[in-house]
């Protein structure tokens, strides 16, 4: 069986409010199929793990994913890696000057009974140092430490910004 999901349905699944892609950004999406996978460790669910592809030469990129605390308790996520980079931070996104830009923070919390979105122009993993091309259509392992003591193990699928993702199932 296998169902079709748009970015935007898939979105609007997992998180609350669902959105239409401005006409520029629709005509130039493409479709690939990948696994959506949702990884569960203890009481934290990590959705649809993908990083950001990038052209030969770049030494950065970026992972984007939701993560979703079914405790009562906040949980925050503190740190990360990967052998594809020399080092992972974790970045939000803050405009002091009225210009968006990247600042690093040491932990994320996840408040109870809620969800965090990493997504572009927010949160995200900062991949920094690349060992290889992030290329369309495969996948690298990424681990999220967490303020509880638990580890995730991440398969981040790589797209491009603006890609329609097709679910299979
Ligand atoms: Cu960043």
């Amino acid at each position: 069986m296998k169902t079709i999901l748009s970015a935007a349905a898939l979105l609007a699944a997992l998180i609350i409010p669902p959105f239409a892609a401005p006409p520029a950004l629709a005509q130039a999406m493409t479709e690939a199929e990948v696994e959506v996978p949702m990884v569960t460790v203890g009481d934290l669910e990590i959705a649809a793990p993908w990083a950001r592809a990038t052209p030969p030469g770049q030494k950065v990129s970026a992972v984007y994913f939701l993560i979703r605390n079914k405790s009562d308790k906040p949980i925050s996520l503190i740190g990360a890696s990967s052998p594809v980079a020399g080092s992972v931070v974790l970045h939000t996104m803050k405009a002091p000057n009225g210009f968006p830009q990247m600042t690093a923070i040491d932990a994320i919390e996840i408040p109870p009974k809620s969800e965090v979105e990493f997504q572009p122009g927010s949160y995200h993993l900062m991949l920094l140092g690349l060992n290889t091309m992030l290329s369309i259509g495969k996948a690298y392992d990424v681990t999220l430490k967490f303020s509880d003591g638990t580890e995730a193990a991440l398969k981040a699928a790589v797209w491009d910004v603006g890609m329609v993702r097709v679910m299979k199932q």
